[in-house]
């Protein structure tokens, strides 16, 4: 089993571009309570019967090693220097297998033509810039106008607040084409879309998925590109930033780390940006932040292993075990995994009261490739969300009509 796990983990980091060492490592951990104890360090990269692994850098590495003496087995290392002066250096693209991916121009410009393609029912939406500057843009799609478009109830789609998490910016993107296709070719659907908008924003962390690709080598990047002040280590965690329960567990204050929370809450231009759109949208009902991987379909709390409270629990609940029926994600509450707090959906749902899920994308597993599926994962992984997406819109007007 060593041997095997050493091998699968070399093929899969073969690819990498990475010029430090990062190591795979397995730690005991027996049960929610003891995972969230890791979560608190580093990201969990995988649940297994007894342990989690995790691929953490050195300083990850030392702070687990104080903390879980022991119980802590490093399995392999690696390690790679960036190739200087190779033909691919500088570039901002896919490797060569995946360039179905769309890296940031490719959005904006599918975004834009988009909604040049369908003027009376698709439009541009600015959130905000990242931290480097880039657009953070997104459709809202209805149909009758938008001139009510405060009146009719939402659901909105988040892509990619974790860089490397590619595939989930692919899902938001083709949904977006796909309502706005369905809304012209089928007028019962079309009818329907009198009464609602879909605001679908695919890449909330362009930076960050552009570090991740650029030389045509994945670096396994997780956050922002945020500069941190008085440290070497970039980047902050944009899915332990928001404001609710902010810090209170599953996540650092050390931003050497991957679930580090950011020095205030909302110190991110890219979160401050769904703040300001989701205060200025009460029409929202419904969200899905999604990522992943790990076929998983999580909702609130994750901060807390409290449940939210009875009845909104029951249409949560019904919500996720119905929609995961066409996906066969494995429905739960977030800190069944672990506690993690700062995340999109604990804030959606605790401050603005928004049926909000997580949809952890495919694969199940490092096996299927992690998060580097490959592109031949993108249109199943399509298929099988659409169904559930549907089903969220359909009772985006009254969540509670699913208990009826
Ligand atoms: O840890 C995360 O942010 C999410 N997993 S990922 O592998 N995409 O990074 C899961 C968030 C679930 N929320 C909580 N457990 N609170
Ligand atoms: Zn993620």
């Amino acid at each position: 089993m060593k041997r095997l796990s050493m091998i699968l983990f070399l093929m899969f980091l073969g690819n990498l571009g990475f010029s430090k060492t990062i190591y795979l490592v397995k730690v005991k951990a027996a049960n929610k309570f003891e995972r969230t104890k890791v979560a608190n360090l580093v990201h969990i990269d995988r649940i297994k019967k007894g342990y989690v692994t995790a691929v953490v850098n050195k300083a990850e590495l030392k702070r687990l090693k104080k903390k879980f003496q022991g119980k802590l087995k490093v399995v392999d290392s690696y390690q790679t220097k960036n190739k200087k002066g190779h033909v691919h250096e500088n570039e901002y693209e896919f490797p060569k297998k995946d360039v179905k991916f769309h890296t940031f121009d490719e959005v904006i410009t599918s975004l834009r033509k988009l909604a040049k393609d369908h003027p009376k029912t698709v439009k541009t939406f600015n959130i905000g810039k990242s931290i480097e500057n880039r657009d953070l843009l997104g459709v809202k799609i209805t149909a009758g106008g938008f001139a009510d478009e405060m009146k009719k109830p939402a659901m909105f789609l988040v892509g990619t607040h974790h860089a490397r998490e590619h595939l989930s910016t692919e899902i938001p993107l083709l949904l977006s084409k796909y309502y706005a296709d369905k809304i012209k070719n089928d007028s019962k659907f079309a009818n329907f879309m009198k009464n609602r908008v879909i605001y679908i924003l695919p890449l909330l962390n362009p930076d960050g998925a552009l570090h991740d690709i650029k030389g045509r080598k994945y670096k396994m990047w997780r956050k922002n590109r945020r500069q941190n002040e008085g440290s070497q280590y970039v980047g902050v965690d944009l899915n332990r930033n928001y404001d609710f329960r902010w810090g209170q567990g599953g996540s650092s204050t050390n931003p050497s780390s991957d679930v580090y929370m950011g020095k205030a809450p909302f110190s991110e231009p890219e979160t401050q940006g769904i703040k300001r759109f989701v205060e200025n949208h009460k029409n929202i009902k419904t969200m899905i932040s999604f990522h992943t991987y790990s076929e998983l379909i999580l909702y609130p709390w994750g901060g807390t292993y409290d449940p939210v409270p009875g009845q909104e629990l029951k249409v949560f609940k019904k919500m996720a075990e119905t929609m995961a029926k066409w996906n066969n994600y494995k429905p739960q509450q977030s800190s069944d995994l672990y506690v993690a707090t700062g995340d999109t959906c604990d804030w959606a749902y605790g401050v603005h009261n928004i049926f909000c899920f997580t949809f952890e994308l495919t694969p199940s597993s490092m096996f299927g490739g992690g998060f580097y599926p490959g592109a031949k994962a993108i249109d199943p992984t399509f298929e099988e969300n659409k169904k559930p997406v549907n089903y969220l819109l359909k009772y985006t007007d009254d969540p509670y009509k699913v208990l009826k």
